[in-house]
């Protein structure tokens, strides 16, 4: 009788159902550790001024000698005014400009706006690789993943946001991995 060898179906449920609840608690504690390293590192990733909200400030990594480097970041806009992104600084560069990249004629190009950056009122803007960007010029040295840069962001109505560039490596098209410190 060799079915009396296989474990019954009954007992098969069950030990299903330990698995799925095993993984369940782990999934719940991998979840409360994540929520907790983003609560700790949340002044790093989020800082506001005014109406205006700065989340996730991160820089590109560059390669060595090279003078400009991009910055990104999310700008929400909670007011019920629009508000404008008219300058930025970067402990690291001498200079912070904003420009837009667009395809011209079939060609990524990319340019400096004068007037700033519009944050419509209720709004955001995403600053990000291939769109709107802060161009930080005449670097001092090498930006490296990891490194934190500290920076501001201005703006006509809400002033001046302090923010920390998170460095993510050399051509990441997003934010690196937010990991505890
Ligand atoms: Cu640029």
């Amino acid at each position: 009788m060799t079915t009396f060898l296989r474990p019954s179906a009954a007992v098969r449920a069950a030990r299903l159902r330990t698995l799925f609840h095993d993984l369940e608690s782990r999934l719940a504690v991998a979840a409360f550790a994540g929520a907790l390293a983003l609560f700790a590192l949340q002044p790093a990733f989020s800082q506001e001024a005014g109406a205006i909200r700065v989340e996730q400030p991160w820089a590109r990594a560059t390669p060595p000698g090279a003078k400009v480097a991009g910055g990104f970041a999310v700008v929400v806009n909670g007011g019920a005014a629009a508000d404008r992104l008219v300058s930025a600084t970067a402990a690291i560069a001498g200079r912070v400009e904003i420009h837009e990249m667009a395809v011209t004629n079939g060609v990524m190009t990319m340019r400096p706006l004068p007037d700033g950056l519009p944050v419509p009122a209720g709004g955001e803007v995403a600053l990000k690789p291939g769109s709107y960007h802060l161009m930080m010029m005449d670097l001092a040295g090498p930006l490296k993943a990891g490194d934190r840069v500290a920076g501001t962001l201005v703006f006509e109505k809400a002033g001046t946001v302090p923010v920390e560039f998170v460095v993510a490596p050399i051509g990441a098209k997003a934010p690196a991995e937010h990991t505890p410190q």
